[in-house]
């Protein structure tokens, strides 16, 4: 049979042809990119962290802990199967943004609350959030002050390169108060300015404050005022142009708060391998398909879970003994705004 002289198949041919190529390099391009090649290249993934005790910070034997840095291994976990590829490097607020442009970072887990701006103008991408907070305000109690409000006049210490810096200018501008802000790079000079009382109070991420507050010299002569000054929901950071990046960060979120959901922890996960629910053997890999068909190894989400567990137990570890409760950072199905999308 002459093919061509059938009606219609010359056009529908070429549209074929063409759809062919279309998904054949969709399929490649989004199985690869430049960050992601450079991070196999070298072989680790390059975290930018602060210091924050709970969130991140050295053990005595100089091993990094934290919240966020359980997130690190776990996407160490997703890209080489290994929760030790993976280096964590300490920049200020100020430096690290800059420093993810530069591509000195695969990834910010220091802390970074989403903004349009650094989404429009330095053009980053936000994997889900992690952490909801809010900014807080920690002063002296001698300071005999219950309430931002009381604080007209006072002197207060900011970070440079947070978001800060204009969320406690907005709050004085909006109440018709006065403050005189200090801008401090350094985090050691930032806390040693509170107790020198070169600044009346300091201002930061309640996350960063709590866990700061408990490095003072004498963490009860200082308390954090009830206000919270603004939305600081804290999410892992990259720079654009690798949507494959992106996703591995975004569905290695996902992974822990899904496995939440499920009640699938680090203890018991082996025995969710007998799971009959279809969904859960297509999570844990026991049908490889998931796996197989997003190029992940299909045991993928198990090593994350049987190594640094779900969201629950990561927050329990790092943040609990810290005196955190979930409030916002809860599973939707708890009232809170975690949620994961569906895994299929
Ligand atoms: N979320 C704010 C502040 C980020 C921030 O400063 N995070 C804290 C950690 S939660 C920090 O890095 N503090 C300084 C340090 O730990 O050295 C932002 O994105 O600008």
């Amino acid at each position: 049979m002459d093919v061509d002289k059938r009606p219609g198949t010359g056009w529908k041919t070429v549209l074929a042809a063409t759809l062919a190529i279309a998904v054949t390099s969709f399929t490649t391009s989004s199985f690869a990119g430049p960050t992601l090649d450079k991070i196999k290249q070298r072989g680790t993934i390059k975290v930018g962290v602060g210091t924050t005790p709970g969130f991140f910070s050295p053990d005595s034997s100089g091993k990094w802990q934290g919240f966020f840095i359980d997130y690190g291994r776990a996407l160490s976990i997703a890209v080489f199967n290994d929760p030790d590829k993976v280096e964590f490097t300490n920049s200020s607020p100020q430096q690290r943004l800059p420093a993810l442009q530069a591509g000195e970072f695969d990834v910010l887990l220091s802390g970074v609350t989403v903004t349009i701006t650094r989404a429009f103008q330095l053009g980053f991408h936000f994997g889900p959030t992690v952490f909801y907070d809010g900014q807080g305000i920690l002063v002296r109690k001698d300071l005999g002050v219950a309430t931002a409000a009381e604080l007209d006049g006072a002197t207060i210490g900011v970070q440079s390169g947070t978001t800060g810096e204009l969320n406690i200018a907005d709050f004085f501008r909006k109440t018709g108060k006065t403050f005189t802000p200090v801008t401090i790079e350094d985090t050691n000079e930032f806390i040693a300015a509170l107790e020198s009382g070169r600044v009346d109070a300091i201002t930061q991420d309640s996350s960063d404050l709590v866990g700061k507050r408990t490095q003072l010299k004498k963490p009860d002569d200082y308390v954090i005022l009830p206000e919270r000054l603004s939305k600081e929901p804290l999410a892992p950071a990259i720079a654009g142009g690798d949507d494959r990046w992106l996703e591995i960060v975004n569905w290695t979120v996902n992974a822990t708060i899904q496995a939440e959901e499920w009640g699938i922890t680090s203890q018991n996960v082996d025995e969710f391998l007998k799971s009959e629910d279809p969904a859960i053997q297509r999570f844990l890999g026991v049908d490889p398909s998931l796996g197989q068909a997003i190029g992940l190894d299909p045991k993928w989400a198990y090593t994350i879970i049987k190594t640094v567990g779900n969201y629950g137990e990561i927050f329990d570890r790092h943040l609990k003994p810290l005196g955190w409760e979930r409030g916002y950072n809860s599973l939707w199905t708890n009232g809170g705004l975690l949620y994961s999308p569906p895994f299929r």
